[in-house]
């Protein structure tokens, strides 16, 4: 089939989902779409001719810059347009320093995302209440002059204060997705409310820096070849893609006998796939067991004093900072010297449900086998008091001196880019204000009464409330962001938010509550670069496959549009266009960071470019190897342990000096658990990238949106697996199947997060969508997502 006839075809609206997907596997290699078994996969298959050369007529290579944190090899086979096959990487080099860039489930998935029959086709303006997703098409010219008009006078009338581009993750691992687009475009027309931090790992960002000076702690995944304990505590590798050879270097480190240890409140696929044990643990407990750790490799004297006496500040009444009395220290903590409570296993036991013995046998087991690397996944830090989840698994690892050493690990958040590029577009945005991110909703509600104490910095006081909303390739607005109900009633008062523009693929819970929405391209359908996540040492061309599909079109080129209405564009675009910004940051990288880099030719030819390291990178080793020319990058130069910085904040109780286990509300000592018994959490599901793909059947076959909870409090419910339950709480309520299984701890539900929000008459979500029971209270120092910690009851439905 010809490009112009698929495109026709589409494009009359006429063709059936069925039509289509019988269509979309026409082409000589089975194509999986909705609703087919495996069984039947694998019998079609013997059907299928092989595929040949001639069946295509080229392959491109390209790349997804969504928000996940592999970025894998995608390899387009183009017939006439038509992306008729995608494969990936498995090139296997042998080498395992270079594992192949595979995709998992989600990449093989992508074609199923460029020719599903609902992708958003041309432009729309909401014609309904907003909210209500009635919208009718308009044409682009429509599209920009609104949006022209309105970025102007809201700017006009309230102040640059007033615009605001939300947090959204969709395109954010490339060059130029909607997200800086439009930031450039409300830089060059006076500006717009800054906010800082994000929705991963926000309680940490801002916590480890109070330990180690720098977010960039943790070592290059490939440094597990040298470790011989590892603890993934909270860490799920095996479904949440942190970085895609990481699993890779997982599996070598168990083959070269690394005992690995997960500590989950399920029984994870990790646990499953390289575990050597599973500890389950009640969600916001962990510090509790940390102390204990804490505790017994003091008590025991396998602590590390040369390790602390030379690089920490706080450990003992010895290190401590000036004016800060001796038993404030760690040591003195833990030893329960001050309040009487001594952090023994068995205290520890009581919070977390972990057994003092096991506690005793990690704690011996970390401090003893050496090198051994503590590795913390984000979901226990996006709790409550999450601050302290960061700042105490780098304790354990002061403790034990394992930062700076190779096979090592100093914990924390853990973040390191090793796949440098430069980005062409730049702005200077001249508001200096800015929110934490998880506030924007109490910006639109209360932005001119926020204040330091809200996390408001760059200004004193707001001028405005938050007045227009730029949601791009992000299902912020409503499903991925805190209490969906609440958030609802503030985006319906269209006095409050007075325009919402939205970018996306599909009509999403949070297009519906744009007052324009735009129809976006998938990355097949442009130019970028693809970058991994942290330690990633390589970038993928995204080479453009096909022409957009119907009306779609890429940001970049839409607000060139406004930004010539608004007699901006050459500020806007500088003359360049996204192939040009493509090609600049090749040849400005080649030219400002790495003579290595391939020219634009090269690149896109072989797909993928890897930067050279003679060895893997060992956070601190530097400051660990020679102190005195190195210091740590905190007021002191060390490693603080005891920060003197949050101690003067003098709120010892939410925000401590040294991290500590905190009682949480909505935790299980909490008493509203006598109403809301169960802990509920989310997690990073392997079929989705957040909410992305939730509309896709096939990868809901291949994991399907469903709760877990324990034999245990399903019986008491008289709920059995399968059945459909309702779950609720005072915010709201959803409706969901259920999976019973040993795999999660007693008194825990788990949500896999990212449904998408489908409330029926009554309000009720019949999609599993998790932010429907949970809070938009923020955490006390970063004022960050508290997004796992829920006390909710659960019935039959
Ligand atoms: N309860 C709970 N909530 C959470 C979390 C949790 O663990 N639990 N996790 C939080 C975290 S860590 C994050 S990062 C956020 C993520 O939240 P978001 O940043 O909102 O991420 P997505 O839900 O993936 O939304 C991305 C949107 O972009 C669209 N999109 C994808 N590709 C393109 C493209 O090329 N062009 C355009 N125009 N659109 C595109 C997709 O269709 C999708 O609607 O969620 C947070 N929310
Ligand atoms: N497949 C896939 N990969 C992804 C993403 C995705 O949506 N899909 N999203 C990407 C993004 S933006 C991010 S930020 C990262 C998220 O990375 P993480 O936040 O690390 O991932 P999660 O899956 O939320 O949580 C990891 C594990 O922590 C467990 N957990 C939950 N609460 C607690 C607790 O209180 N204590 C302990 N010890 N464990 C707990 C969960 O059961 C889960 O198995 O993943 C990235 N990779
Ligand atoms: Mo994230």
């Amino acid at each position: 089939m010809s490009e112009g006839s698929l495109l026709k075809r589409l494009m009359t609206n006429k063709m059936e989902r069925r039509t289509f997907i019988k269509w979309s596997g026409a082409i000589g290699v089975p194509v999986i779409a909705g609703g087919v078994g495996t069984k039947l996969l694998i019998d079609k298959q013997k059907e299928e001719k092989v595929a040949s050369a001639s069946d295509w007529d080229k392959v491109v290579s390209t790349c997804s810059v969504n928000n996940c944190g592999g970025r894998c090899v995608i390899k387009a086979y183009v017939k006439d347009g038509v992306v008729v096959r995608v494969a990936t990487d498995t090139q296997e080099s042998g080498d395992p320093s270079i594992p192949p860039l595979r995709a998992c489930v989600r990449g093989r998935n992508y074609r199923n995302l460029l020719y599903h029959p609902d992708r958003l086709k041309y432009p729309m303006k909401r014609v309904g209440k907003r909210g209500e997703g009635k919208f009718e098409r308009i044409s682009w010219e429509e599209a920009v002059d609104t949006i022209a008009s309105e970025v102007k006078r809201i700017g006009d009338t309230y102040g640059p204060e007033s615009r605001y581009d939300n947090y959204s993750s969709g395109q954010c691992w490339g060059l130029h997705g909607g997200s800086t687009a439009v930031r450039k475009l409300l830089s060059v027309t006076g500006g717009f409310l800054n906010f800082r931090n994000d929705y991963s790992s926000g309680a940490g960002n801002v916590a480890t820096p109070y330990t180690y000076g720098t977010n960039n702690s943790g070592s290059s995944f490939d440094s597990l070849l040298h470790s011989k304990y590892i603890l993934l505590w909270g860490q799920n590798p095996s479904e949440m893609i942190f970085s895609t050879p990481y699993r890779e270097y997982l599996l070598q480190a168990k083959k070269n006998g690394a005992k690995i240890v997960v500590i989950d409140p399920r029984y994870t696929d990790t646990a499953i796939t390289y575990g050597d044990e599973w500890i389950p643990i009640k969600p916001t407990t962990d510090n509790a067991m940390m102390d204990a750790m804490g505790y017994v490799i003091v008590t025991e004297k396998l602590h590390d004093q040369n390790f602390l006496d030379k690089y920490c500040v706080g450990f003992d009444g010895d290190h401590m900072p000036e004016g800060v009395a001796k038993e404030e220290c760690l040591k003195s903590y833990l030893l329960g010297e001050k309040d009487g409570v001594a952090k023994t296993p068995e205290w520890a036991e009581k919070i977390c449900g972990v057994p003092a013995e096991k506690i005793r046998e990690i704690a011996r087991n970390y401090a003893t086998i050496k090198p051994a690397a503590l590795i913390q996944g984000w979901a226990a830090q996006r709790q409550a008091y999450g601050e302290q989840f960061m700042r105490g698994g780098a304790q354990l690892a002061c403790l034990t001196g394992n930062v700076g050493k190779l096979g090592g690990w100093a914990a924390g958040t853990g973040y390191w880019n090793r796949s440098n590029i430069v980005y062409p577009i730049s702005y200077e945005n001249p508001v200096k204000a800015s929110i934490p991110c998880f506030l924007w909703t109490k910006a639109v509600e209360q932005g001119t009464e926020m204040t330091a104490a809200d996390g408001l910095q760059g200004t004193e006081k707001l001028s405005t409330n938050i007045k227009l909303i730029f949601n791009m390739a992000g299902n912020m607005l409503i499903n991925q962001h805190a209490d969906i109900n609440k958030t609802k009633q503030l985006l319906e008062d269209e006095s409050k938010v007075e325009f919402i523009v939205v970018s996306d693929l599909f009509m999403t819970p949070s297009a519906k509550y744009a007052d324009i929405i735009l129809p976006g391209t998938t990355f097949f359908e442009r130019y970028d670069i693809g970058v991994p996540w942290c330690f990633g040492d390589y970038v993928v061309f995204g080479d453009k496959t096909i022409d957009p599909l119907y009306e779609c079109r890429d940001e970049y080129d839409v607000f060139a549009e406004v930004a010539e209405k608004l007699g901006v564009k050459d500020q806007y675009t500088e003359g360049r266009t996204i192939l040009d910004l493509v090609k600049e940051s090749v040849e400005r990288t080649r030219k400002e960071l790495d003579p290595t880099f391939p020219t634009f030719e090269e690149f896109r030819k072989k797909g993928v470019h890897h930067f050279q390291y003679d060895e893997p990178l060992v956070g601190f080793k530097t400051q660990i190897d020679d102190l005195e020319n190195n210091p740590f990058e905190t007021p002191s130069g060390k490693i603080e342990l005891f920060s003197k910085t949050l101690w003067d904040l003098n709120q010892h109780e939410e925000i401590p000096a040294i991290a500590k286990y905190i009682s949480s509300w909505e935790g299980p000592e909490d008493p509203l658990i006598e109403k809301y018994p169960l802990q509920l959490i989310s997690w990073h599901y392997k079929r989705r990238c957040h909410s992305t793909y939730d509309n896709m059947p096939w990868l809901e076959e291949a994991a399907k949106q469903e709760m877990w909870i324990n034999p245990k409090d399903a019986e008491k419910r008289g709920i059995k697996d399968g059945d459909r339950a309702q779950v609720f709480n005072d915010r709201g309520s959803l409706v969901i199947d259920v999976k019973v299984t040993t795999r999660i701890t007693p008194g825990v539900a788990g949500i896999p997060q990212g449904g998408w929000y489908s409330p029926d008459k009554s309000g009720i979500d019949q999609r599993g969508a998790v932010n429907v029971l949970t809070s938009q209270r923020p955490t006390p120092l970063a004022k960050s997502n508290p997004q796992l910690t829920n006390l909710v009851e659960v019935k039959k439905a």
